[in-house]
Formats: C-alpha cells, sequence, structure tokens
C-alpha cells in the first residue's frame, strides 16, 4: 500500500518542517516539499501535525495482582493505546518467585499474541541466584534488554541492595539497562503499620505512609549502586521533587541516569485521595500522587529536559469489585491507576498548549526519547525516510473532555474525568497501515510485532 500524507506539518524533536510524506509499505519512503506520485491514497494533512506514534515504555497489560488482574489485556490495551496516537509499548513481564526468566517471558509472549500494536517486554526480577544471572544475556540477545528491579515490597519484589548489585553487574556487562522502582520498602511497611495500628484506614494513608524522602533515599542509593557497578540506571515513574534534586545532583558525577515521570503526577495531587465515597482509592497507586510542590518541580524538570520521558504506569484496575477491596484498609486497595490512552493529549494540552513547552520537547519526551533509550531508535521515534511508518496525523484544534463513558480503556473510571482538552490524534498509521480514522479502530487484532530491542549503547 502506498499512501501519501499532503500539506503535513512534520514535528519531530529535532525540527519542524511541512512536508510530503510518502509511505510504501511499512517504511517511510520519502520526505519533501512537495511528491507528486501515484498512491493508493491520499490523506490531506493541512493545518495538521505530523508527529512519529507514541511510544508508552510503561504499561501492564493483563497483570496479575494477587487474585484479581488488570482489566485491560493486550487487545483492549493497545486499541486504547492507539486510540490516543500511541503505536508501541513495552510491557513489564514479571518473574515469579522460583521461575526462570525464559519461562517467565514465554507467559507474557502468550499474552501479547493479539496486541494491534508493536510491543517490547521489559523483565520485572524479583528471584535471583546464579542461574537467573546468566540468563540475562541470552534475554538481552532475544531483545529484551531492560530490568525492572524493586526497592520497595518487602516479601514480594524487593531485592536486597546485594541483588540489585548482582544484577546491575551482569545487566552492563552484556548492554543492558537497570529500570528502577524506588522507595524504601522496609521502612514504608513500618509507617503502614503504626498507621493501621493507630485505626488510619482511609485512602489518604496511602499517600501518608509512603513519603517522598523515602522516593529520594531509594533514588539516591540505587544511583550509588549503579555507578559503582556502572550500569545505566533507569527511574520509573518519579513522583516526587525531592527525587529530582537528588537525580540531578547525582548527574554532575555520572551521567547514566535516565528519569521517566507520568502524567499522574504532573496533573493530580494527594488531595484526590481525600475523595469522599471511597472514590479516594481510584487514586491508589505507587509511588502516590504528591503534593502541588511536587508537581511544579516536575513540570519544571519537564522543561529543563531533566527528565526525559513520560510514560502511563497503565495499571488498570475497576473501581467497583477491584479498587473496593480496600474498603475497609487502604493496604489491600490494589495500586495503579489507567492512562494508556490520554497520555499524549494531557501532555500536548497542559504541556504544549499551557505550560509552553515545545512542540519539539513534546514529541521528544512521548516518542523520541522512549525510542533512543529503549533501544528502538531511528526505526521508531522520528519520522525520516527508513524509519518505520509509525506516524500520528494530530489535529492541534479539535477540544474534547476525557470521561470513562467515551474512553475505550476497559476500565470503569478514568483519573481524568471532565479534563477538557484542545488536540486529539485523528488518523493514526502503525506500520504503514491506517488503524485509526474516524475515531474508529480499523486495524486487525495480532497485527502488533514483538519489539526486538538492540541493546543500551549510552
Ligand atoms: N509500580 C509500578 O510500576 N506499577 C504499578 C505498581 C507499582 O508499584
Ligand atoms: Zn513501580
Ligand atoms: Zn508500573
Amino acid at each position: 500500500m502506498i499512501i501519501l500524507i499532503r500539506n503535513g506539518t512534520i514535528i519531530n524533536a529535532d525540527e519542524t518542517k511541512s512536508a510530503d510524506v510518502l509511505i510504501e509499505g511499512n517504511k517511510i519512503k520519502a520526505i519533501d516539499k512537495h511528491i507528486e506520485t501515484q498512491a493508493d491514497l491520499i490523506l490531506d494533512a493541512n493545518g495538521k501535525y505530523l508527529i512519529p506514534g507514541g511510544i508508552d515504555v510503561h504499561t501492564h497489560l493483563d497483570m496479575p495482582y494477587g487474585e484479581i488482574k488488570t482489566r485491560d489485556d493486550f487487545e483492549t490495551g493497545t486499541i486504547a493505546a492507539a486510540f490516543g496516537g500511541t503505536t508501541s509499548i513495552i510491557d513489564f513481564a514479571i518473574q515469579s518467585k522460583g521461575q526462570n526468566l525464559q519461562e517467565s517471558l514465554n507467559i507474557w509472549f502468550e499474552k501479547a499474541k493479539n496486541a494491534v500494536i508493536d510491543y517490547g517486554l521489559h523483565l520485572i526480577i524479583t528471584d535471583v541466584n546464579q542461574n537467573i544471572l546468566s540468563e540475562i544475556k541470552k534475554l538481552i540477545e532475544i531483545g529484551v534488554t531492560s530490568f525492572k528491579l524493586f526497592t520497595a515490597y518487602p516479601d514480594r519484589l524487593m531485592l536486597s541492595d546485594e541483588k540489585i548489585f548482582q544484577v546491575m553487574l551482569k545487566a552492563s556487562e552484556y548492554g543492558g539497562l537497570i529500570l528502577m522502582h524506588a522507595e524504601n520498602g522496609e521502612v514504608i511497611d513500618y509507617l503502614i503499620s503504626q498507621a493501621l495500628k493507630d485505626g488510619k484506614k482511609e485512602p489518604i494513608y496511602h499517600a501518608i505512609t509512603r513519603p517522598s524522602q523515602l522516593e529520594a533515599e531509594a533514588v539516591y542509593r540505587s544511583i550509588m549502586l549503579a555507578s559503582t557497578s556502572n550500569s545505566p540506571v533507569y527511574f520509573v515513574h518519579v513522583s516526587s521533587g525531592d527525587a529530582v534534586d537528588v537525580i540531578n545532583f547525582a548527574r554532575q558525577r555520572y551521567k547514566r541516569i535516565f528519569s521517566e515521570t507520568c502524567p499522574h503526577y504532573l496533573l493530580l495531587t494527594e488531595d484526590e485521595l481525600r475523595k469522599p465515597n471511597f472514590e479516594g482509592a481510584k487514586y491508589v497507586l505507587s509511588p502516590p500522587l504528591r503534593k502541588k510542590v511536587d508537581l511544579e518541580k516536575l513540570w519544571n524538570a519537564i522543561q529543563k529536559s531533566e527528565i526525559d520521558t513520560i510514560a502511563t504506569d497503565h495499571c488498570p484496575l475497576n473501581f467497583e469489585g477491584d479498587k473496593k477491596l480496600g474498603i475497609d484498609n487502604f493496604t489491600k486497595i490494589p495500586n495503579g491507576g489507567p492512562g494508556i490512552e490520554n497520555r499524549i493529549q494531557l501532555i500536548y494540552h497542559f504541556g504544549v498548549v499551557e505550560r509552553k513547552i515545545t512542540l519539539n520537547r513534546w514529541v521528544e519526551l512521548i516518542s523520541t526519547n522512549p525510542a533512543k533509550i529503549f533501544g528502538l531508535f531511528p526505526e521508531k521515534g522520528k519520522i525520516s525516510i527508513g524509519s518505520d511508518a509509525d506516524i500520528v496525523i494530530w489535529n492541534p484544534d479539535v477540544e474534547h473532555t476525557i470521561s470513562s463513558k467515551t474512553h475505550h480503556m476497559n476500565v470503569d473510571y478514568n483519573m481524568f474525568e471532565g479534563f477538557r482538552l484542545k488536540g486529539n490524534s485523528e488518523v493514526v498509521i502503525s506500520n504503514g497501515e491506517i488503524i485509526i480514522k474516524d475515531n474508529k479502530f480499523i486495524g486487525k487484532l495480532g497485527r502488533g510485532k514483538f519489539l526486538k530491542r538492540r541493546e543500551f549503547n549510552n
């Protein structure tokens, strides 16, 4: 199929230009001021932006969570992502205790069969021994090049500093990237036990028992372990101003540090957790929503390029049935919130329109940097000749209101309910195929490809 997109304004991280774009098969064949050629389809993008397809590097689709699981699977989740202009995701496979890494990965390959956009996988390592360490090289060869480790959730996910250090050493030897969930799990558990003893069981205590200093402490500790092992380290879901300060301080000496934040940390505060009728549970996620001062600090860091990426940490759990498991006790509320569909819209409206970040910076945060950091550039993350034809035609003027009644995520609430936004994706092209048009998904189930990512080289 040959598609010609006429008269659009291309927004890449490093340039803005008006041009026609010719797509042949799954690749971008030509970009020029004016292209005259036979095409099967001509799209007019006059007055619209052409941006590289969004890349959401932090999702949890079909993820088991105790007795329940996240409500979007790879079918519903990737369709919702596509509606929002995201054409690639990287989801998290999880190693269960006692399981080897390849087994864990195979389970996620099976889950991902119906993906409609391209997907990569990170691996969460929860159980470390010599056999596990020796699998890391093979995984990186397969294209699973990033490994998430936890300093939180003792007895479930947390690793000791020694184990974290061992994984860092091994990953850095073969070009792997370490992703850290940085919160001091032991102190948090102590604070939780004290809160429960005092009868403090409402959702707000989720935030109060996970203070920002305990994120900053774990960030600092992780950076020191990373620099000792010369391992690159990427902090997922950075939520606190203190953590930003620590990262900035440490970067003066050690450069191989990367960071991600999420729309909810940029747009919501812990006050949401005080909502009546247990509605605060909708905002129970970890690290928790913070204060206004943290939110401002995060925006400031976005503006100064101190934060590298914006991902969603999409972890969709229903209010009815899932969140309500914790109605009598905040520790029983499953952690996580949905967002895979709204990321690019939210950052366009609140970043570009309201806070005046540049269009180029917007694209850098939601597509180019994720592609660069996670071994997908320049096939992804840029509209350029030879790149994958993942292109979003973005209408900067259209207005819409976010609502769970109209969103495509398979979850019964939206953290941004009622937010009125300017700007939305209009046509979404993934590997040369139009998959969203006229507000309809028109792709085939299972068309998404596994992304075999390159090793980390920064
Ligand atoms: N960390 C995540 O990245 N997602 C959901 C919950 C958590 O602790
Ligand atoms: Zn996490
Ligand atoms: Zn997550």
